[in-house]
């Protein structure tokens, strides 16, 4: 398969005056009739992407192009400059495709007998001729005729009669956000007035029953406008936002231009039906698409190398919009584990890349944790650097320059020197180098003055050996013995492989409060005592460092009890104290109270040059649990009382931090009780959360079989709750009983394994399952592997996203390793695999 390279981009020769699309919408014949108006400033070949396409007519200004002068190669076509005019003309396609037959949910597709598309990265290309880069970009008229009730496009509707609706996009946008929908749709509907008056027309458009769970949805996408107004500046700019749920979808959403489409899971949503987690997700990307508006729509991506232009940045203002929206520091903890736990293990695996990629095969495969997550700590460590009126500053220059264009990672970069007279040479290395850099640090103490020494490292990783150092953020505090703070936030620029700095005139001995905030995407070597980090847990003013202490506590007993050894007396001491005023701050509380995750011990092991044990991991961490839980049962057993509903269910911030606590103090009593307290909540809960926190327990205690009836019973016809079923059996089943729990899952009827949610629920949920998917007889590997080779034809953008739960493979033992290779050669051999999952295998493989 031919690999592409950034080195090879090369600008279109055409600028392309205006789109014009007809649809007649048919499941099994749809006809595209297209015309592009084209201009071009010297002679030039016409090349153009199709895929999947019956093409019934090519015209160059209304006369049918020559057999001869159609070059068809893979999914190009050619039209040779000879066949062309010179200066402007209009190239026309009419085109059939078969929309039914489309399981690849790319390009028109049909989910639940309402067409909709997807055409990011690569998807219009399966819709018409084009040239389907992010580069070429043209205002769009769209005429759709179907029977149809709701057909909706892109900008602003023209012309609506029975059978018919005409849009208008009058904002040049690349194909890739070029969106339609049609079907038997209701909305729910607002409206929002801008801050320059604009009047905008909202509407949340969910299949009929579904209404009464969209107001959620529609209430944080109105947020969103006004924090994007507040914050950015940034103001909406059609008369109308429509925003579709649809049940089968490849990711979460997508931003088409004026018409962003959703996975069903992140719309719908009541008190009985999503937990808190579900609406903290449905608000952080209804604001993530909203804000895609500027920085990917208005402003793009010249071309998919620099998705982190507008992912990395798009992640970073959703962050920092669901910050003010709910807690900033929660919010920060709970961001810097998902970094840990989805971009660190890509990032010290065979799938490492930098957030800038200069190669690919499939750019399906490059929508990555480090792409965007990594995309979005970059930009923070930029603002870190530079502070936030010059951050602000810039972004300003950034919207006014390049409005309306197609840009790269120098484009960006050059905006930041310019707003602030820096030179940013070596920062550009986060983009362009892939790896974690090692940060070390080690201290001296000599007569009031600390020297702390740094030394960063960053391994090799694919492709490149060689690491120069980066500019890393260090922000850090002083915290007296006596729990005062002797130096507030500072922060330390390293630009050297080795580098010393001190501190003056101190009292005592401080502790270092270290990488406050999680200033940079680094993993930490240092030397602490735990009476320092329970220091730091008592007293530390950032809450991240706060939590850390804790959390670094908790990962060194597991890590020694995986062993063998005894441990953890220092946490569950330093708990205890935490424990006597948690009712104060529950939502920190609840954080410091949840141990880290099997994966996560396993990678801490590896790190330490020792192979993981799963089954000995999880029981290391049950038993811990256990140990917590005898030592501060009544501590616990009151929290979990205290923060039992004071009223009926909001979805906010202050709600689901009780609920939080509430949940992670029930967790702990279950190693107690045998799931008792779980299954009275089980029965009385009100709420989702609850609800479902309560089952996980039961689940995981193994004296589930009733309630999962019950809710089964409950919801059968509500698909997303009973996503939620299969997960939680997968997830949480013992890791002994796990892969034929799966299996037997996987069998029944409404494993309707086709709906990608339906799929990642099981299988994902499975994979989640450490001790079980790791299984040492391979028993897990060979479940997971049939499913993927199984979904493979189907579903290629999905299976080779799944793919990566074989990512950390090479960590394992030698039997176990030789039982993942097995899985993964045999789906590396099956006949006619995708483009997709095979580029993922071969690249876990190496
Ligand atoms: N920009 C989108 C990325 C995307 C996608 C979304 C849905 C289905 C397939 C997709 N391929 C790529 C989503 C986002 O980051 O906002
Ligand atoms: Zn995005």
């Amino acid at each position: 398969t031919a690999t592409q390279y950034l080195a090879d981009w090369q600008p279109y020769p055409f600028n392309i005056l205006e789109t014009r699309l007809e649809f007649d919408l048919a499941p099994k014949g749809t006809k595209v009739r297209s015309e592009i108006r084209l201009q071009g400033d010297k002679p030039a070949d016409l090349v153009l992407d199709g895929a999947g396409l019956q093409t019934l007519s090519l015209r160059i200004d209304g006369v049918e192009i020559a057999e001869t002068d159609r070059i068809f190669e893979g999914e190009r076509l050619t039209i040779p400059a000879a066949a062309l005019p010179e200066g402007s003309f209009t190239f026309s396609a009419e085109v059939a495709i078969d929309p039914e037959a489309n399981t690849t949910l790319e390009g028109l597709y049909l989910s639940g007998g309402m067409f909709c598309t997807q055409c990011e990265a690569e998807g219009f290309r399966h819709i018409t001729w084009y040239p389907d880069r992010p580069d070429v970009m043209a205002p769009f008229h769209v005429t759709i005729r179907s029977e149809k009730p709701v057909l909706l496009s892109n900008g602003n509707p023209v012309r609506r009669e029975p059978g018919l609706a005409e849009w208008h996009d009058p904002w040049p946008k690349p194909s890739y956000l070029f969106a339609l929908v049609a079907g038997n749709l209701v909305s729910i509907d607002d409206h929002f007035t801008t801050a320059s008056g604009a009047p905008v027309d909202l509407h949340v458009w969910v299949r009929e029953g579904d209404q009464d769970r969209a107001g959620y949805a529609m209430e944080a996408l109105k947020r969103s406008m006004r924090w994007d107004e507040e914050v950015y500046g940034r103001e909406y700019d059609l008369e109308v936002f429509n925003l579709v749920a649809v049940d089968d979808f490849n990711m979460g959403a997508m931003e088409n231009k004026g018409l962003n489409i959703f996975n069903s899971k992140l719309v719908l949503a009541s008190a009985d039906t999503a937990t808190d987690l579900d609406y903290e997700r449905i608000e952080g990307v209804i604001g993530h698409e909203y804000f895609h508006n500027w920085t990917g729509d208005r402003i793009t991506c010249r071309d998919w190398f620099q998705l982190c232009l507008k992912e990395g940045l798009t992640v970073f203002r959703d962050q920092q919009f669901t910050s003010d929206m709910r807690s900033a520091a929660v919010k920060r903890i709970q961001d810097v584990q998902t970094l840990r736990a989805r971009q660190f293990r890509e990032d010290q695996g065979p799938l490492s890349h930098p957030p800038r990629p200069d190669h690919y095969q499939e750019i399906n495969n490059f929508y990555t944790a480090t792409v965007y997550e990594k995309g979005a700590e970059v930009i923070g460590m930029l603002k870190r650097l530079i502070g936030d009126a010059e951050y602000y500053k810039a972004l300003d220059l950034y919207f006014t320059r390049h409005d309306g264009q197609a840009c790269t990672i120098e484009d960006w970069i050059k905006v930041f020197e310019d707003a602030t007279g820096r030179d940013l040479t070596q920062f550009k290395r986060w983009y362009t180098d892939a790896g974690t850099p090692e940060l070390t640090m080690s201290e001296s103490w000599n007569d009031g003055t600390l020297t702390l020494t740094f030394r960063q490292d960053t391994a090799p990783t694919p492709g490149q050996t060689q690491k120069p150092p980066r500019v890393i953020p260090v922000a850090l505090g002083l915290i007296s013995p006596n729990g005062d703070e002797a130096l507030p936030t500072t922060v330390l620029e390293l630009t050297e492989t080795e580098q010393n700095f001190s501190f003056h005139h101190l009292g005592a001995r401080p502790v270092v409060s270290l990488l406050r905030g999680f200033s940079a995407p680094v993993v930490l070597r240092r030397e602490i005592s735990a009476e320092a980090q329970a220091l730091l847990l008592a007293h530390d003013t950032d809450s991240f460092t706060r939590w850390e202490a804790g959390h670094d506590l908790a990962l060194d007993a597991l890590i020694a009890r995986a062993r063998g050894e005894h441990g953890g007396r220092a946490y569950i001491d330093a708990i205890g104290a935490l424990l006597e005023h948690g009712a104060e701050d529950p939502a920190f509380t609840a954080l410091c109270l949840a141990l880290p995750g099997e994966e996560e011990i396993a990678t801490a092991l590896s790190d330490r040059g020792q192979i993981p044990d799963p089954d000995a991991i999880h029981r290391a961490r049950d038993g811990f649990a256990a140990e917590i839980a005898a030592t501060h049962q009544d501590a616990l057993a009151r929290l979990y009382a205290e923060m039992a509903p004071n009223g009926p269910y909001q979805p906010d911030a202050e709600g689901a931090a009780r609920r939080s606590l509430r949940l992670a103090s029930l967790v702990l009593l279950s190693h107690l009780d045998e799931g008792d307290r779980a299954l009275v909540l089980f029965g009385i809960a009100e709420n989702m959360t609850e609800r479902f926190g309560a089952l996980g327990q039961l689940v995981a205690a193994g004296r589930a079989r009733e309630s999962l009836e019950l809710f089964r019973q409950e919801f059968a016809k509500n698909r997303l709750v009973m996503d939620k079923w299969f997960m939680v059996q997968t997830h949480r089943a013992s890791p002994e009983t796990a892969v034929e729990r799966a299996a037997a899952l996987a069998a029944r009827d409404d494993f309707d394994w086709k709906n990608p949610n339906r799929f990642r629920a099981l299988l994902g949920g499975f994979a989640a399952n450490h001790a079980g998917f790791h299984r040492a007889d391979g028993a897990g590997y060979d479940f997971y592997a049939d499913w993927l080779i199984k979904l493979d034809p189907l579903n290629p953008q999905t299976t080779a996203r799944m793919c990566t739960a074989f990512e950390t493979w090479r960590s394992y033992d030698a039997g176990r390793q030789e039982k993942a290779r097995a899985a993964l050669t045999r789906i590396a051999a099956t006949p006619g695999l995708s483009r997709n999952t095979s580029e993922m295998v071969t690249r876990i493989l190496a």
